[in-house]
């Protein structure tokens, strides 16, 4: 029989990404969605496959970590062998408009599960993941942070997810289940959703180089994290509950950029480089330089080449692409456009404004390691959105509708 796991939160970036790796560790994977009222799915649709077929291994289950009788009903009908609790209100600053909805589903909803596995007698038979995350360590008490660092959160949504965290070091502690903590720093990936900086960074200048927006504005730009990828931090979570023992793991690179320098780096990639000018309130960010041949190749879609090319003759191979060469001051960013403000309706209440996480113990106890770069992630979520934009252009450029979501 092959293993089974349930993951709730199984629509959301980390869900995506481990019910992959899951499916090809050969285990049969249960999903948790919500009820929503158009698809909600796109993340794991490449996995889904019409559950009348032979030898399907992808179920998705309707749900939510508000409902106690769904979560026993839906434990019971699956039997999984590993839990990975995923399902959250994930956002920070979403937390402060709905603290009670985030308590509910983010603390009590792992209380649910938890006893779920209580009611059903399956505390010995389960092994179960809690997504614990660095917000924890809030208003940091030591540098780096590791396992043994007092929290303190700076956000309902921190708050209850400590609360999430101790309930499942006390279902261990009572009931002998084996339950683990991953402490998960930062981390991104080309489906990161959309609001969270980086994506709102990477999304902003794919489309901003393509010329479909001018400009984007952000919170606070000195706020440091410790960013790694979505793809390297789901080997974590699998990794734990393959160990004999439970325990609370700290998941980090252990380096930190501020969003300042993701802002840098993203527009770096498509050959801008920006100054920032002014300050407080009134500070932007000013294309300073632009490197014709990368901004021209990451317009058509040949960065790849380009930057393959030491000697540029992929660029000038590709200028008969669907853009035609940029001439300096013609294109739609020309040096001194402003591309980036503030709006304080991206401050915090009460920020946290450092985080570096140490995953020795980690490391240690089971080899993890992050393998991705933070140039690399920046790469990767730029070209990303860099196709999306240029479908976007070329579906406008073709008279079709294109949807312009707004935060
Ligand atoms: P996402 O926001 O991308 O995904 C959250 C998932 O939870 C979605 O599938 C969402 O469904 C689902 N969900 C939200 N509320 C409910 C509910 N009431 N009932 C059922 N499902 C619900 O988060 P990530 O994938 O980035 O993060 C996964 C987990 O890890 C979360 O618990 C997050 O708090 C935690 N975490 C994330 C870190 C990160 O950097 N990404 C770092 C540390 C911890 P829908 O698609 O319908 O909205
Ligand atoms: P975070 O991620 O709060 O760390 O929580 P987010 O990307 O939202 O913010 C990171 C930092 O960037 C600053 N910032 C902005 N943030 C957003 N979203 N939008 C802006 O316009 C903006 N401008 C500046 C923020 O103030 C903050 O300092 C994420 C989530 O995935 C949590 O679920 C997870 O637990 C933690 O990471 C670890």
């Amino acid at each position: 029989m092959p293993r089974a796991a349930l993951i709730t939160g199984i629509t959301g970036q980390d869900g995506a990404y481990l019910a992959e790796l899951l499916l090809q560790q050969g285990y049969t994977v249960h999903g948790i969605k919500r009820r929503a009222s158009s698809f909600n799915t796109d993340r794991v649709d490449h996995l889904y496959a019409d559950p009348h077929q032979e030898g399907v291994r992808f179920f998705m289950n309707y749900g939510d970590m508000t409902d106690a009788t769904n979560l026993i009903r839906v434990v019971q009908e699956t039997q999984p062998d590993e839990i990975y609790n995923l399902a959250a209100q994930s956002h920070v600053q979403v937390s402060f408009e709905t603290p009670e909805y985030t308590a509910n589903s983010d603390a009590l909803g792992t209380l649910r599960l938890l006893e779920a596995l209580r009611i059903l007698g399956m505390e010995r038979k389960v092994r179960f993941y809690q997504a614990s995350t660095s917000e924890m360590f809030g208003l940091v008490r030591e540098m780096p942070q590791r396992e043994t660092t007092p929290f303190y959160p700076r956000s309902p949504y921190g708050a209850a997810k400590v609360y999430g965290y101790w309930i499942t070091v006390n279902y261990r502690e009572a009931y002998g289940i084996h339950a683990s903590n991953g402490i998960l720093f930062n981390h991104e990936s080309p489906i990161r959703g959309e609001t969270f900086v980086t994506r709102k960074i990477t999304r902003a200048v794919a489309r901003i180089a393509l010329g479909l927006q001018e400009s984007f504005y952000l919170g606070n730009l000195d706020s440091r994290r410790d960013w790694g990828h979505a793809r390297d931090y789901v080997r974590a979570m699998y990794l734990m509950l393959q160990q004999d023992e439970p325990g609370d793991y700290v998941i980090a690179t252990g380096r930190q950029h501020s969003v300042r320098e993701f802002v840098l780096r993203a527009f770096g990639e498509v050959g801008i480089k920006l100054r920032f000018e002014g300050e407080g309130l009134e500070e932007v960010g000013v294309v300073d330089e632009v490197d014709l041949p990368r901004f021209s190749a990451a317009r058509r879609g040949d960065l790849a080449a380009e930057l393959a090319a030491d000697d540029g003759a992929a660029a000038a191979a590709g200028q008969a692409g669907s853009h035609p060469a940029l001439i300096d001051g013609e294109g739609p960013v020309p040096p001194g456009s402003v591309v980036l403000r503030i709006d304080p309706r991206y401050f915090r209440p009460t920020e946290v404004e450092s985080l570096v996480g140490d995953p020795t113990k980690a490391r240690e106890r089971f080899g993890w390691q992050a393998t991705i770069t933070f140039d690399e992630l920046v790469r990767e979520m730029v070209a990303d959105d860099l196709v999306a934009a240029r479908r976007d252009d070329l579906l406008s450029a073709k008279g079709f509708v294109v949807r312009e979501f707004r935060e």
